[in-house]
């Protein structure tokens, strides 16, 4: 077998559709040391249907790296540690122009910035000479965690897991490994949310008495959620799901000051899910760094589950999702009509 980092001819371009890694056990706080280790253990799923879709290409000469989302220039101050730690793992000494467009609403909660680095990693490593594989991905991963530490789960699709100091992601399972998992997100609203997850997490670990417990509790919690995981317990991991969300917020608005991102829709949501387990239909909410409410069900309770956010709040709209593939990629001439319309 071929080993799974041969380099091979450089492509001058690359296209990468993504999804975003949705956290079952958050990761919310970073090890000291500059270098976005995670504190905290997070077990995640990459949901299908809500899509990024980024085209790399290999900057000209006297062009440094930029990346457009949406057609606007980001910040080069916060992508320059990305790309110069892709530039290390992949032992590459190009710079990167990257258009990227996501078919959902960017930094409202939803994890674009998961599924965005994730898709600029694996182009970047394209454009480097790395073939597909295993290796290729895990240092993907880990070039992508220098982004945003819940893309590197994003390399990945199905079942993930983030470990407290871990430089990579771990891929799980596979989407086929839990066919009736469901997830309906909730949007309260379209809007950007008000603290970036990178500011919000700072000011916990910085200002909330509870930082440090929270970080001590999510240790037991998630041991206890990935056993559940690994017995496809929904309740016992719906239960874990909601502890993890809740104390996670619960040390963010302890913060001095406060950080709070819910919304009274994002309450509603919550006590319809409340309701629907009183009357015994598995409905487990967990939310981000957002007002938006995402409920894991199964499938066969979808239905009523979308039925009951629904009639609680009419305005927010429902998209219902479950656990997605692994990132698609194609380099060079294969880009064809997908990346024509990414604007470049
Ligand atoms: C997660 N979140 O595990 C947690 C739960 C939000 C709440 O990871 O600072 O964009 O860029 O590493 O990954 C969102 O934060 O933060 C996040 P940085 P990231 O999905």
């Amino acid at each position: 077998m071929k080993p799974a980092t041969e380099r091979r001819p450089p492509d001058a371009a690359a296209s990468v559709r993504t999804s975003p890694s949705l956290a079952l056990v958050k990761y919310w706080g970073k090890k000291r040391g500059g270098r976005n280790l995670p504190a905290t253990t997070s077990l995640a799923v990459t949901l299908a249907g809500l899509d990024t879709r980024t085209l790399v290409r290999v900057a000209a000469p006297d062009e440094g790296d930029a990346v457009r989302v949406g057609g606007e220039l980001q910040d080069t101050a916060r992508y320059a540690p990305f790309f110069d730690e892709a530039r290390r793992l992949f032992r590459s000494p190009l710079r990167f122009a990257a258009s990227s467009e996501n078919s959902f609403p960017s930094s409202a909660g939803l994890a674009s910035s998961s599924s965005g680095f994730a898709a600029l990693a694996l182009g970047c490593a394209a454009l480097s000479g790395l073939g597909d594989g295993p290796d290729t991905d895990a240092l993907a991963s880990e070039a992508a965690r220098l982004g945003s530490a819940s893309a590197s789960r994003a390399v990945y699709g199905g079942f993930t897991l983030l470990p407290a100091g871990a430089r990579r992601a771990e891929p799980l399972e596979g989407p086929e490994y839990w066919p009736d998992f469901r997830v309906v997100v909730a949007l309260a609203t379209r809007d950007k949310k008000s603290e970036s997850s990178r500011g919000a997490m700072e000011l916990t670990r910085t200002g909330s008495p509870y930082y440090a417990p929270w970080v001590r509790d999510a240790r037991k919690v998630s041991r206890e959620a990935l056993a559940a995981f690994r017995d496809r317990d929904a309740q016992k991991l719906g239960d874990l799901m909601r502890l993890s969300y809740l104390r996670m917020h619960a040390s963010a608005l302890a913060a001095e000051p406060p950080v709070l991102y819910w919304l009274p829709a994002s309450v509603t949501l919550i006590r319809a899910c409340a309701a629907l387990r009183a009357r015994g239909i598995g409905a487990w909410e967990t939310m981000d760094a957002g007002p938006q409410v995402k409920v894991f069900c199964l499938a066969p309770e979808l239905a009523a589950v979308e039925a009951a956010l629904r009639e609680a709040s009419p305005a927010c709209e429902l998209i219902v999702t479950k656990p997605g593939p692994g990132p698609d990629l194609r380099r060079g001439q294969e880009i064809g009509a997908g990346a024509g319309s990414e604007g470049r």
